[in-house]
């Protein structure tokens, strides 16, 4: 494949922006080589500025559930457009938005809009806290929140990746805040809050987490978790930015059958464009201003264009819930045909899945935590991602990330991606 646009792109990029990228993981460090500089996204296929097309398969990191630029969103763009891009001021939308949220997902009894999932997360610490009058906080090792000082303490996805899950530039009282437990080990969980008694205010998990490639928590890990915040009077946070919505219209709190008190969103609610949520029990998130004290912000909070775009995909998610049977369908599909693959080229590599997201470790072991998943071979990954990338298969360019499918992933892209999948690790593995 001649990538000679990307190239000179990425080159001039280097001179304007950090490294070049807006967002690290996409620079392609961890994988090497230089990104790809994408013109267009079409259904299921992505096309890049030298004419290449791709099958996707990260559908801008999970919101792509319908492919890339799905005809009711964009005729619902369009509409929107036409009446102005951003109010600083309600509108509608932003009513029938929280209206759907909370039909959906059940355990959401007010919600406030964001702009992003990292102020989603940072600003449901912040009422938790109020909430409590406590100021610690558990999150887990290899779990990604965004990017906040507090949550930058052993990160998943871009820091992990990049081999900084604790950033430089996070003072020494914002990481003393944070405290790591064990994914999956709810006695890390029992020894932090006896060490700490008193003092968590909040307990934030991914309960499908997807930014150390995916992995499940144990639903009786969930189950005892919930209830220590419930004995202990903390506030459990699920960080659904990746899972909610994309693994079932009520997220993995649906699959998994547990009730957070807060719920953190992200950019899936927005239809793709630059939105978050966070939301949950009535008694906590009305002490969010102006309803309570809890100050939190933002003039494109609840915009008029993101607001249309979700609200398309989340009617559409409601009126439509066979779409989670077609995902299903296709991701099976590919994991079955990746599975086979392994066995054939004796290989035992793990494969999670959790609906549709998918994510192949070069690792033997179980993959239940963040230690089992840094088994992983990682430059064994990046010869893999290259040799698919050259076959037209566009895959996370990192190994601590989720693949996600969407509807329109038709049979022939599955196809041609487990013949692409066999391929290349036939190629790397000898
Ligand atoms: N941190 C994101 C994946 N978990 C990647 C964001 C991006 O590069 O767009």
């Amino acid at each position: 494949m001649d990538f000679t646009n990307s190239n000179n792109l990425f080159s001039e990029a280097k001179r304007y922006i950090p490294g070049g990228v807006n967002s690290p993981v996409r620079a392609f460090k961890s994988v090497g080589g230089n990104p790809v500089f994408f013109e267009r996204g079409v259904g299921s296929k992505m096309y890049d500025v030298d004419g290449n097309e791709f099958i996707d398969y990260i559908g801008s990191w999970g919101p792509h559930l319908f492919g890339h630029n799905p005809p009711f969103i964009k005729s619902a763009l369009i509409e929107a457009i036409d009446n102005g891009t951003s109010f600083g001021a309600p509108n509608e939308l932003e009513v029938k938005m929280a209206k759907i949220i909370k039909e959906l997902v059940p355990s959401v009894e007010l919600v406030r809009m964001v702009n992003s999932g990292t102020e989603a997360t940072m600003s449901a610490i912040r009422v938790a806290r109020a909430y409590t009058n406590k100021e610690k906080i558990i999150k887990f090792e290899g779990c990604y929140h965004g990017h906040a000082d507090y949550f930058l303490i052993k990160a998943g996805s871009g820091a992990l990746t990049l081999g900084v899950p604790t950033s430089p530039g996070v003072t020494k009282s914002n990481a003393a805040d944070t405290l790591l437990a064990d994914f999956n080990n709810i006695e890390s969980v029992k020894n932090l809050i006896n060490q700490n008694k008193d003092n968590i205010a909040a307990i934030i998990i991914e309960p499908i987490a997807g930014n150390m490639g995916v992995i499940k928590a144990d639903e009786n890990f969930l189950v005892q978790l919930r209830n220590l915040c419930n004995e202990e009077k903390i506030v459990l946070i699920f960080d659904e930015v990746m899972s909610g919505f994309r693994v079932a219209a009520g997220g993995a709190q649906e699959i998994l059958g547990i009730e957070p008190d807060l719920t953190t969103f992200g950019k899936i609610i927005g239809g793709g464009l630059p939105v978050g949520a966070f939301g949950g029990k009535k008694a906590i998130m009305q002490m969010i201003a102006p309803e309570g004290q809890v100050y939190q912000a933002g003039t494109l909070s609840g915009n008029p264009l993101a607001m249309a775009a979700g609200y398309a995909a989340l009617s559409y998610i409601k009126e439509h819930p066979e779409i989670y049977v077609q995902l299903e369908k296709n991701s099976s599909y590919l994991e079955q045909g990746f599975k086979e693959n392994l066995k054939k080229l004796n290989k035992n590599f793990a494969i999670n899945r959790v609906g549709s997201m998918l994510c192949m470790f070069f690792t033997e072991a179980e993959v239940n935590d963040y230690k089992s998943a840094v088994s992983s071979n990682t430059e064994l990954y990046a010869k893999y991602f290259h040799e698919m990338l050259n076959a037209g298969i566009y895959l996370p360019p990192a190994q601590f990330e989720a693949m996600f499918i969407s509807t329109v992933h038709s049979l022939n892209d599955l196809d041609n991606t487990i013949k692409a999948h066999y391929n290349s690790l036939k190629k790397v593995i000898n």
